[in-house]
């Protein structure tokens, strides 16, 4: 069976246009899920068709540090053994949407759903002219010019997974053989983890070397509230421990309340007002696994003046922490 859904062509939206009837919409479609698959596509939800312009103007030259690029299936099939399968989500979309938002730059994630076959997110990397950059799921068959490749294809830093609704075990020993050929390329560790699971993971975070990037503000359980034990023990590691970043992202994910987002908002401005010169933002486009709601990306970048108020957070959060970490050669020491 396949079932149909309505994907909005960005190419004609210009930064802060009229959407309407700038916009082109297409019929996809997408196969239904293959046997074995954890999760329905049909359970899924496809990102926005239409994210509304932001209000809040973003700063020239300001990077979406979170997304990612999924597919097109067609040419770079999905993982076997991944636990969800998303619908495409192409690099052309993904810089319209780039453009729509008023963002110059994107950083691409590597995601479950394509393991460690780099190579959708290393094509998308190749078709931005430089206005993108990667980081990277790989394992330990990874050659040494397996690696070489990734940095000239502008990976600069890979990432491990403990969510195990995502993967189906997080091999520690293995990743820190991992962690130990990386340190010396100038690249980062991101982790992907929830909260809960923090007090047992810890020490295997700090063994690990360089910088580490948290994603998506370590996964707060909000509803404890913003002065819980697991929040605090949050704050503690990136207090004692200034080689470890943290993302500001993903308010409909970690959210009870919903849009817009009013119970993630102080999470956010606590992170960014404590730490800086360690936050990264990002849209976290085209938003796997969401089945709650699909945001609207205009809005969640009008999330970012409530978490980073001033002029000076909002450039080092958009700005100069991304570039320092993903164009370092643009950056004068
Ligand atoms: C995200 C979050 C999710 C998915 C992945 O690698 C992934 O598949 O990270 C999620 O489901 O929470 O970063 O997009």
């Amino acid at each position: 069976m396949i079932f149909k859904i309505s994907i909005i062509n960005f190419q004609n939206v210009k930064r802060n246009g009229n959407l309407n009837g700038n916009w082109e919409e297409n019929l996809m479609t997408q196969p239904e899920r293959a046997p074995g698959d954890a999760v329905s596509a049909t359970a899924y939800l496809p990102y926005h068709p239409s994210p509304s312009a932001p209000t809040f103007a973003v700063p020239e030259g300001a990077v979406d540090a979170h997304c990612h690029v999924f597919g097109p299936s067609a040419r770079f099939p999905f993982a076997p053994e991944r636990k969800y399968t998303p619908v495409d989500a192409a690099s052309e979309t993904l810089f319209a949407l780039r453009d729509h938002l008023g963002f110059s730059r994107n950083v691409i994630v590597q995601a479950t759903c394509h393991g460690r076959d780099n190579s959708a997110m290393l094509d998308a990397i190749a078709r931005s002219d430089g206005a993108a950059r990667g980081v990277a799921v790989i394992g330990e068959e990874a050659s040494d010019d397996a690696l070489d490749a990734l940095h000239a294809g502008g990976v600069r830093g890979i990432r491990f997974n403990f969510l195990k609704r995502l993967v189906g075990n997080a091999p520690r020993d293995a990743y820190h053989r991992i962690a130990a050929r990386i340190a010396d390329r100038g690249w980062h560790i991101v982790v992907y983890f929830e909260m809960a699971e923090l007090e047992d993971l810890a020490p295997f975070l700090l063994s690990l070397p360089g910088t580490i990037v948290v994603d998506h503000m370590g996964r707060p359980d909000v509803s404890q509230g913003i002065d819980s034990a697991d929040f605090a023990g949050f704050l503690r590691l990136l207090d004692d421990n200034e080689r470890f970043w943290v993302k500001a992202t993903c308010p409909e994910r970690l959210t009870q309340a919903g849009p817009p987002y009013d119970d993630v908002i102080p999470y956010g401005r606590t992170l960014v007002s404590r730490f800086p010169d360690r936050v990264l933002w990002g849209t976290d486009w085209p938003h796997p696994n969401m089945r709650s709601h699909m945001p609207d990306d205009g809005a969640l970048v009008d999330v970012i003046p409530r978490i980073a108020p001033t002029e000076a957070l909002q450039r080092k959060l958009l700005i100069d922490n991304p570039m320092r970490l993903y164009w370092p050669e643009e950056v004068s020491r």
